[in-house]
């Protein structure tokens, strides 16, 4: 079986309130990658279920994921979008992966800790063995890398070790390559408009701890005004920005928007009070995100087109993916 050189897995969750952080710490990477890459990008809708789902809502928020995808820029055509539920390999795969990795690295994982929080008893064997499941999506297609943000690491290195454990139980040398994490740009970890200290994420309680791709020009405005920060200047380098995580935060984000790092935009900011840092940085996050969320509403409105994608996504995903599964069985001593 040829193993690609260049073959790049991602998915983002349908879970609703799709932000920035997913937007700069992975769409927008996803995007770039077209070009030198064999590309497959996912909608996890069944990572989703592990923590409860609204029927209804998780199916408009699949479209909405793979509308933000497209809108953002990834070419359905060239590329692979699809959903996961639609192409059962990813749920073989991860039993048998399941009988692969060990207790011990699932105990380690820092996500589970934070998502089942102190009520642990609860949580769903979903939620526990996400990152089995995370380790099936990319080694089904046997990637070679993975675009994401910065709290994907350590599920990554359990990928790795998956794959290495598979390889040397089945006597398999190199049947699943070692996928590489792309953890890219100034913005791989965007932070709470709220709290700099902590993740922007889709489920923070508040509204105002997020900007959405749902979100209009005025809301935008809003919640980068009220964003948390201090009394000082932005000051004239990095250094200055330590112990700021409010301000950290705000100057990532620019930096990530205008493509620029965060030094250059300390450069042109240094001095400058938060009444004039944010006003700019409001705008430039309208200018870039609006053409990106009108596209998307656009598409979401054609929902034929949009369930069109995700067919003949998972058709050729499955093209993929079955040999490997079959391999899989072969290698494991299913009859
Ligand atoms: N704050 C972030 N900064 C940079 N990248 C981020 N990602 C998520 N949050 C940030 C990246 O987005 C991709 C898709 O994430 P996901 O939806 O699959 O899962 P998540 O990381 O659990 O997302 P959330 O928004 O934080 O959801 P909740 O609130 O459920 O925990 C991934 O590549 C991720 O790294």
């Amino acid at each position: 079986m040829d193993q690609p050189q260049n073959r790049v897995f991602s998915g983002v969750q349908p879970t609703g309130n799709l932000h920035l952080g997913n937007y700069l710490g992975a769409i927008r990477n996803f995007v770039g990658l077209q070009d030198t890459h064999e590309c497959i990008y996912c909608v996890v809708d069944m990572h989703a279920i592990t923590v409860w789902q609204d029927p209804k809502e998780l199916a408009a928020n699949t479209r909405e994921v793979a509308a933000a995808y497209i809108a953002a820029g990834i070419d359905p055509e060239r590329h692979i979008v699809f959903n996961q539920s639609k192409v059962a390999a990813h749920a073989e795969l991860a039993w048998i992966l399941n009988c692969v990795a060990r207790i011990g690295w699932l105990n380690r994982m820092t996500q589970f800790k934070d998502k089942a929080g102190k009520d642990r008893e609860k949580a769903s064997v979903g939620l526990y063995a996400y990152p089995v499941l995370m380790a099936a999506d990319i080694l089904v297609y046997r990637a070679t890398h993975v675009p994401v943000g910065e709290d994907q690491k350590q599920h990554l290195e359990l990928a790795r070790d998956t794959a290495q454990k598979f390889n040397n139980d089945f006597e398999a040398p190199d049947f699943f390559p070692q996928p590489e994490p792309l953890i890219m740009g100034p913005a791989t970890r965007v932070m709470s408009l709220r709290d700099g200290t902590k993740k922007m994420s889709k489920s923070d309680p508040s509204d105002l701890s997020r900007i959405t791709m749902r979100d209009s020009s005025d809301d935008i405005a809003k919640k980068i005004r009220k964003a948390q920060t201090d009394p000082e200047p932005l000051p004239e380098t990095l250094e200055g920005l330590e112990g700021r995580a409010g301000a950290d935060n705000l100057v990532g984000i620019y930096a990530a928007l205008a493509g620029k790092s965060k030094a250059e935009v300390l450069a042109e900011f240094a001095g400058a009070q938060f009444s004039v840092f944010k006003p700019a940085l409001a705008d430039l996050a309208v200018e870039k995100l609006s053409p990106i969320t009108n596209e998307m509403k656009r598409l979401m409105d054609d929902r034929a087109y949009i369930d069109g994608v995700l067919e003949k996504g998972a058709a050729r995903a499955r093209a993929i993916a079955d040999p490997v599964v079959a391999r899989v069985r072969e290698l494991v001593g299913f009859i």
